[in-house]
């Protein structure tokens, strides 16, 4: 029998955290130990068509064109084992996916990933889902993709329940409210060394910063929120530019000791300081890995990248802005015989 219509295609944007969500308290259900905030970008996204099939014994992956691997066709497939038991079914699916967020851009792809995977799956499957809904589940395939779901400025509440039902995110302003430019700077670099899974981990089981960050995250959150509330770019760079460097403390202090920052890292930190020493206001956030990622009005965008640009160690600079949430697409990737 055919199942044409449990098909559906979703593409979804990655986020910058200008709060960080450093450290889970349950690694199962994807579970913060803090609420982090985040801007959806408009440049780096991913496209995924899920379609489930009575016909098919196992779910199959195809991912940038090319059967995906083994490892990555079970983290996908316990993720699809959510949603199945979440609609009361037991279909396999075939998942389509593009990702267009290059490696080289220093994002992780899993936030638009598991975004795009989440709504195309709901979809195809019957589940009506609020936004709230669907967050929740995108969460449980990578936490930074819950929210990717929103478009704009977007608030991750930690929540404290035990079952995950009140850990969701949500919109604080649409991508349309507030424009600001946020510069992805590569640097040049080797392997990245620990995967921030781990680094979240070993952070919190070893680190005696971390009890530092979690007694002030909260006030940073509420501080960034005002900020944003009140489109105060100068205050909202200093916070954000502090709490990424407070995340990036907390490692320091594991054992052993993560640093993801390469000399790069530095130059580029050092020339944004100068930029505004220079009256030009402009800050900085770093992630799991060494590329920076620069925040400035887009009336200064050319002057910042220029500057950028001329560092020895600066590879590449890519620009974007507050991109939308995730959306449906009518077109699939593929049609199924
Ligand atoms: C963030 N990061 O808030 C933080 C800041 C990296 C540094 O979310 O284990 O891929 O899949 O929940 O979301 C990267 O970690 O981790 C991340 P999992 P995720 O954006």
């Amino acid at each position: 029998m055919s199942s044409n219509k449990l098909i559906a295609t979703a593409k979804a944007n990655t986020n910058i955290a200008l709060i960080k969500y450093w450290g889970k308290r349950d690694e199962k259900l994807f579970l913060p130990m803090n609420s982090s905030l985040s801007i959806t970008l408009n440049n780096f996204h991913t496209i995924t068509t899920v379609e489930f099939r009575e016909e098919l014994k196992e779910d199959k992956l195809i991912w940038n064109q090319a059967p995906g691997s083994a490892k990555e066709l079970m983290k996908i497939s316990s993720f699809l084992d959510i949603i199945r038991k979440e609609a009361g079914a037991s279909l396999y699916a075939n998942v389509i996916t593009e990702n267009h967020v290059p490696t080289a851009a220093g994002f992780a792809s899993s936030a638009s990933g598991y975004a795009a995977l989440a709504a195309a799956a709901t979809k195809a499957i019957g589940l009506d889902l609020s936004p709230e809904g669907l967050s929740k589940i995108a969460r449980q395939g990578s936490g930074s993709a819950c929210r990717s779901i929103y478009g704009g400025f977007v608030e991750w509440q930690k929540g404290c329940l035990e079952d995950g039902s009140d850990s969701f995110a949500r919109q604080i302003l649409d991508e349309k409210a507030w424009n600001v430019t946020i510069l992805s700077v590569m640097v040049t670099a080797g392997q990245k060394k620990v995967s921030s899974r781990e680094g979240m981990k070993r952070t919190v089981e070893s680190s005696p910063f971390y009890q530092g960050w979690l007694d002030t995250v909260g006030e940073d959150m509420e501080a960034a929120k005002k900020a944003i509330r009140n489109r105060d770019f100068e205050f909202l760079g200093a916070v954000l530019e502090g709490n990424a460097l407070k995340m990036h403390a907390t490692m320091l202090g594991a054992k052993p000791p993560i640093i993801y920052w390469e000399s790069g890292t530095l130059e580029v930190i050092h020339r944004i300081q100068d930029l505004r020493q220079e009256g030009i206001l402009t800050f900085f956030t770093i992630d799991a890995g060494p590329n920076v990622k620069v925040l400035c009005e887009p009336k200064n965008e050319d002057k910042v990248k220029q500057a950028l640009m001329g560092l020895r160690s600066v590879q590449k600079v890519i620009s974007c802005n507050p991109g939308e949430g995730v959306k449906y697409l009518s077109e699939h990737l593929i049609e199924w015989t």
